[in-house]
């Protein structure tokens, strides 16, 4: 034993081993930015948290749904075919209802447990949204024909299956229009809003109407137009009801309780606004550029922290027992009102959606412990992961807020990679090509980044000019038709200088 693992030779070949093992997960981003703290993260420790979700799925037999399919989401930055044969294994346990079920099953005799026998009714949603950057980064469109044989005894295509999930959520809605929220949706522990089969949920109502449109997307690059035309429709369906029945004048509420209580609203002293449904009614399309111009300010001034932006606020002091167990948590710990850094992402994704560059990367900034001494004090974190929240409630408890969970398993980090690749850089894969336009803060003026892509590697050289109105790529001095590559030969480096126009 001693030889065999203590020798030279054997640490040796550990130290080699574990070299190779973070080699493979280096990821396709390399950034260098005014910002050597932010560039350090983002090269170095963003890759490896991404990766270790990808790899041993939190080391669990049965990931919840969402966390499988979110996990994989990154992993198409690091391994797509990983990614890919996550989405057909998370396919082929759909029920045959269409419903996807609380987790996924990874190994032979693993059974759903815990959380995973709690009815959550959100996860047909992460499917298209995990497919689109599936999509993107591969443009292997071929994944949609492929056959599914399920575990039900059913066999579709991958195409059909996710076009039945899409069915399910526009099912599992009730007259008015708004999703049933059963005994939880993305915040696990509200489980309470909706357990008599009345409740709703007001974030997953704005979060099926972003999966429909996102799935009418791929409908026509499918070919099937008559079907993006039905899920379209079903989406501005969706995004009516959320409107009339959810709006409260400056932000979207969060849900109606199983007694029709319509709750984060003004009215409400504690929970009276929350992050997801605002971010989730920008992605959707349901907030209109004069709902947004009013939630935005809102969001600022109720949920802004040094740390991040709050999941919602105030937090909770006591029992809420049509909300539920979320209530029950200390005062701006987990989903009491912390930085809960997962829906703190979604938001700054919906920001850089929206053009909102300067808020986005503001926050995105917030989400990495430092650089001062003194962040690092009150965080009690180093910056080489992304902890699933820090402490909310600052307006309460400022001692204590921004306090790190010190938890690193988190859906988060996807989003992060997602929101450096195609949030600050820009890039973005289609079928053919690959669109490139930055989104630097106003402060910045020049920033390198090299990224993998197919194959091919772009090594950018994006800098402010005067010249320019829009954003233009040049190769070899030459200007690319609508800011985007085509034709990308696997192997080639494509040296690009991108031109951004100045911020006034
Ligand atoms: O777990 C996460 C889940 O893994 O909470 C998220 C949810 O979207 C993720 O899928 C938001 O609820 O049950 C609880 O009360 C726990 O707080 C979990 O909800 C939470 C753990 O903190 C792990 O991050």
């Amino acid at each position: 034993m001693r030889a065999k693992h203590l020798s030279k030779e054997a640490f040796a070949r550990s130290a080699r081993d574990y070299a190779a093992y973070v080699e493979a997960g280096r990821g396709c981003l390399r950034i260098e930015t005014p910002d050597k703290d932010l560039d350090n993260f983002v090269n170095n420790w963003m890759p490896r948290q991404v990766y270790y979700h990808g790899d041993v799925n939190r080391l669990t037999t049965d990931p919840q749904t969402r966390n499988y399919l979110q996990d994989n989401m990154g992993m198409n930055y690091i391994k797509p075919a990983v990614a890919r044969k996550a989405l057909v294994t998370a396919l082929a346990q759909q029920e045959v209802t269409g419903a996807m079920p609380d987790g996924i099953l990874l190994v032979e005799g693993a059974e759903l447990k815990y959380i995973n026998q709690v009815p959550h009714t959100d996860h047909c949603v992460w499917l298209p949204v995990t497919l689109e950057v599936y999509l993107d980064e591969t443009g292997d469109y071929g994944l949609l024909s492929e056959s599914v044989p399920g575990m039900h005894g059913d066999a579709y295509t991958v195409f059909e299956r996710i076009s039945r999930a899409m069915d399910w959520l526009l099912s599992a809605r009730d007259a008015r229009g708004l999703s049933y929220i059963a005994q939880g949706d993305w915040c696990d522990p509200m489980n309470m809003v909706g357990y008599k089969g009345k409740g709703v949920s007001g974030w997953l109502t704005l979060a099926t109407g972003y999966a429909l449109n996102l799935w009418a997307a791929v409908c026509d690059e499918h070919a099937r137009p008559e079907l993006a035309a039905r899920y379209r429709a079903g989406a501005d369906e969706v995004n009516a009801a959320a409107n009339k029945h959810l709006w409260d004048g400056d932000w979207f509420a969060r849900g109606i309780t199983d007694d029709g209580v319509v709750f984060g609203t003004k009215a409400d002293r504690e929970g009276r606004i929350w992050l997801n449904p605002q971010a989730w009614s920008i992605l959707s399309g349901a907030a209109s550029a004069e709902q947004r111009a009013r939630m935005l300010p809102q969001v600022d001034e109720q949920l802004g922290t040094p740390y991040g932006v709050a999941m919602f606020a105030p937090p909770f002091s006591g029992m809420r027992e049509d909300v539920g167990r979320v209530t029950q948590k200390h005062a701006g710990s987990a989903e009491n009102g912390a930085v809960y850094n997962h829906a703190s992402i979604f938001y700054i994704y919906s920001l850089y959606m929206a053009g909102e560059d300067e808020r986005a990367f503001k926050l995105l900034r917030q989400m990495v412990p430092g650089p001062s001494d003194e962040d690092y004090v009150q965080r009690g974190q180093l910056p080489v992961y992304i902890p699933n929240y820090y402490r909310g409630a600052w307006h309460q408890f400022p001692r204590t807020a921004g306090r790190s969970s010190q938890l690193f398993n988190t859906g988060t980090v996807s989003w992060v990679y997602r929101c450096f690749s195609e949030g600050l850089i820009g890039l973005r894969g289609d079928r053919d090509g690959l669109r490139i336009r930055p989104r630097l803060p106003a402060s910045w003026d020049a920033i390198k980044a090299t990224r993998q892509f197919r194959g091919a590697t772009f090594a950018l050289d994006i800098r402010r000019s005067d010249d320019v109105e829009d954003v233009a790529v040049l190769r070899d001095g030459k200007a690319l038709p609508g800011a985007r590559v085509t034709g990308i030969r696997a192997g080639e480096t494509y040296q690009l200088t991108v031109l951004v126009p100045r911020v006034n």
